[in-house]
């Protein structure tokens, strides 16, 4: 049957209702029962379309986990979920001095959407006077937020902030950190106990494998060692990352802070400086001019992370290379190693398909992610690359109209793997359908 856009918006709010928990809502039924930092932020772009309150809700919720020193942590748990692990009791973030007791969060972060999400509510509030206020109240948080990752994370004052955790980029398995995880080699007393619920959910082939979750598991013993204390960590991790994606956003982030910032009748420079600085940064250190891609750096060696994923085309999205550089990324984009758009290939895949140890099923290893792809939207419509842009909206719709709403999709097969009636997925489609006005919700 052909698409019809009117019937995946009401198949998508369907998703979005069914991971509502009444505070906030799931990623997705049972793989993930918490609130997820980045997922909320993308579900409140969704609500911000046709429920202003519930988007208010699900950012608010979110930012009833930050921390005292800013951080806003990757999970808020909910206690009505105890079967999920790893818990609040593999975290211990009761020793860190800044964490809230209630509620119980994760000690890492996630890539800096909310400034985003939040300005995105403002921008389609029907109630402006309401949106205001909601403004109001989370500016200082939002604020809050971004000093502490410029603070904390960026202490040579670069203009990039680093992550300290693969789960903090968003993409956990994804082959840019596996030279690192090789050359951590815990001993087995080094690495906390640990359960893994996910591999009883979905396909253990779609899910990282145990190597890796013993790596996870002993970088947050790390953490839980060092009292979460920034300064020790940023010693002693052996995982130190300068990211595309997580600076990216983060720099599209500041615009939008500034953004609202001048809403409110405040001062939107400081903003706009940290933007301009991070796009300097990203583009300065992390460019690589041989390839037409931006790749991640490695603080431990003091190298590039010569690996190729579709993240790395993402500064697009925030406005950060010039013409001539966005010319060349949309030539290596539109190549078989990703998607030429007369190809077979279902939509972007996450990571370069000649690659060793591409896999089509596996996670970040391959698969196509429709935030990925949403992020590669609008930076394709950012530059003015019409034909790439419409493509890859159909391709995402495409996926979720005959599949269903999955957390990823085998880019030759077009079948979904993961979780299904994800909440992300669902909610990136509604944002696309609903933001011409011409699908009402
Ligand atoms: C995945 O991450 C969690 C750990 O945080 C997991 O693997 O269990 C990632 O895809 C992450 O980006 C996402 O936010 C989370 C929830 O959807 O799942």
């Amino acid at each position: 049957m052909a698409l019809d856009e009117s019937r995946l918006v009401q198949r998508a709010k369907a998703v979005l209702e069914g991971n509502w928990t009444g505070a906030f809502t799931k990623p997705a039924p049972r793989l993930y029962p918490h609130q997820w930092s980045w997922d909320s932020a993308f579900i409140a772009v969704a609500y911000s379309h046709y429920d202003q309150e519930r988007a208010e809700q699900e950012m608010r919720h979110l930012f009833s986990g930050q921390w005292a020193n800013g951080l806003l942590p990757h999970i808020v748990f909910n206690p009505a979920y105890t079967a999920y692990a790893p818990g609040p009791e593999f975290w211990q973030t009761e020793c860190s001095p800044h964490a809230p007791r209630n509620p119980q969060t994760s000690g890492i972060v996630q890539p800096p959407v909310h400034a985003t999400a939040i300005w995105h509510i403002y921008q389609y509030a029907k109630d402006k006077e309401r949106a205001l206020a909601f403004l109001e109240e989370m500016f200082p948080r939002l604020e809050a937020w971004h000093a502490y990752l410029y603070r904390e994370r960026d202490p040579h004052g670069e203009g990039l902030v680093y992550i300290r955790h693969p789960w903090e980029s968003g993409q956990d398995n994804s082959p840019i950190w596996d030279s690192i995880l090789q050359r951590i080699q815990p001993r087995p007393e080094e690495i906390p106990a640990y359960r893994r619920v996910d591999t009883q959910i979905v396909d253990a082939t779609d899910r990282p494998g145990d190597a890796e979750y013993d790596r996870y598991a002993y970088l947050v013993g790390l953490f839980v060692r060092f009292d979460y204390d920034e300064v020790r960590i940023r010693e002693e991790c052996p995982f130190l990352v300068q990211d595309v994606l997580f600076n990216t956003l983060l720099c599209q982030a500041n615009r939008d802070l500034a953004a609202i910032a001048r809403v409110l009748g405040k001062e939107p420079t400081p903003f706009e400086a940290w933007a301009e600085r991070t796009a300097a940064a990203v583009n300065a250190k992390l460019w690589d001019e041989q390839h037409a891609i931006y790749v991640d750096f490695d603080l431990r060696t003091g190298q590039p992370i010569d690996v190729h994923v579709a993240a790395g085309f993402t500064p697009l999205y925030a406005g950060i290379p010039d013409r001539r550089q966005a010319e060349h990324i949309l030539g290596y984009l539109n190549t078989s190693a990703f998607c030429r758009l007369d190809d077979t290939c279902y939509a972007v895949p996450s990571y370069d398909r000649h690659a060793p140890g591409f896999s089509p099923q596996r996670y970040w290893r391959g698969p196509v992610w429709c935030s990925i792809n949403w992020l590669l939207y609008r930076g394709l419509q950012r530059y003015g690359f019409h034909d790439y842009a419409r493509w890859v909206r159909r391709a995402m719709l495409e996926l979720a109209w005959r599949h269903g709403f999955y957390e990823y999709y085998d880019p030759h097969a077009g079948c979904g793997h993961g979780a299904d009636r994800f909440s992300w997925t669902a909610a990136l489609c509604l944002d696309i359908l609903l933001e011409e006005g011409t699908v009402k919700p």
